[in-house]
């Protein structure tokens, strides 16, 4: 991608940014072979009903299914490698707190890929597929043995295991959005990359750091127009435009 095409304002924003926000959605793991949810064709949720397995009714109704869904699922994550776009973010994380500035990466994806490509402060609204959790007790765990009886079933209190991931008509773990409010409210530049934004509350948190003053870029395959600052639109691969901007 070429930098001079990058709005000289965003460049100046950035650089004298000292206080950067990313929220990441599945589009930035999408170049690391990990379906999205919303792309027509592609996206997970083109090919499976939402409301049958990723929601606490669905498990109840069939917790071998969706057990069995997020097993597939986890198979195709643990093989992924993160991409260019991950790796920019490191950089950038490091370029931004290389001086006294901070940085915060919230992301709605669950395959820990912004931590395995070394990103320090990441914030996982939406959990992680890796971990399990007891559906009864809530007790977290990061290893479990396989049964042939699926799902297995919690050593405490011998209730089912499910994935640690937030489905719909869940909390969010308190802790990681509070932070994520607080990050989106305090800083001077908000980046929003690779999500279609339909999802609350992490939706709102672009709008949230807009009100407080931030300077919001959004970068995605399905932005075609150009905002007027404080907001800016890059159309494009997340790969591709995140190297570039860090570069710039
Ligand atoms: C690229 C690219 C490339 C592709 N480069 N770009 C207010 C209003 C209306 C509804 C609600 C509301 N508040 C709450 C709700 C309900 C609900 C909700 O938001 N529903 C809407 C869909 C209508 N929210 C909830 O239920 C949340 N809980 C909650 O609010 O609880 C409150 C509560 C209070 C008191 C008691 C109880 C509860 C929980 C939401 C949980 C979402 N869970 C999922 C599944 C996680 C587990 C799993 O992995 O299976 O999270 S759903 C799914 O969507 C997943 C994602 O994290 C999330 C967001 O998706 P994302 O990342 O944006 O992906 P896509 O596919 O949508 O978009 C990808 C984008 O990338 C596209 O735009 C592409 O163009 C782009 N792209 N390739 C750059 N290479
Ligand atoms: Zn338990």
């Amino acid at each position: 991608m070429d930098i001079s095409s990058f709005d000289p304002r965003l460049i100046a924003a950035l650089r004298s940014a000292n206080r950067v926000a990313v929220l990441t959605g599945a589009g930035v793991s999408a170049e690391s072979g990990i379906p999205t949810f919303r792309d027509a064709q592609t996206g997970l949720w083109a090919q499976f009903r939402a409301e049958d397995l990723a929601t606490p009714e669905a498990f109840r109704r069939n917790p071998r299914l969706v057990w069995d869904w997020y097993a597939m699922r986890r198979e195709g994550v643990v093989q992924a490698a993160p991409n260019a776009g991950h790796l920019a973010l490191v950089e950038l994380e490091r370029q931004v707190t290389s001086g006294d500035g901070t940085f915060a990466l919230i992301t709605q994806n669950v395959d820990g890929l912004h931590a395995a490509a070394g990103s320090r402060t990441v914030i996982e609204l939406h959990g992680n597929i890796r971990r399990v959790k007891c559906f009864d007790c809530g007790r977290i765990a990061q290893r479990w043995e396989p049964t042939s009886d699926r799902p297995p079933r919690c050593a405490d209190c011998g209730g089912l295991l499910r994935p640690d991931v937030v489905w719909f008509g869940e909390r969010l773990p308190a802790d990681a959005l509070d932070a994520a409010w607080a990050a989106a409210g305090a800083c001077d530049m908000f980046l929003s990359i690779g999500t279609s934004g339909l999802v609350e509350p992490a939706a709102s948190l672009p709008r949230a750091a807009l009100r407080h003053g931030a300077t919001v870029l959004t970068i995605n395959l399905d932005v075609e127009t150009r905002a007027a600052p404080p907001r800016f639109d890059i159309h494009g691969k997340a790969g591709m435009v995140l190297p570039a901007l860090v570069t710039a």
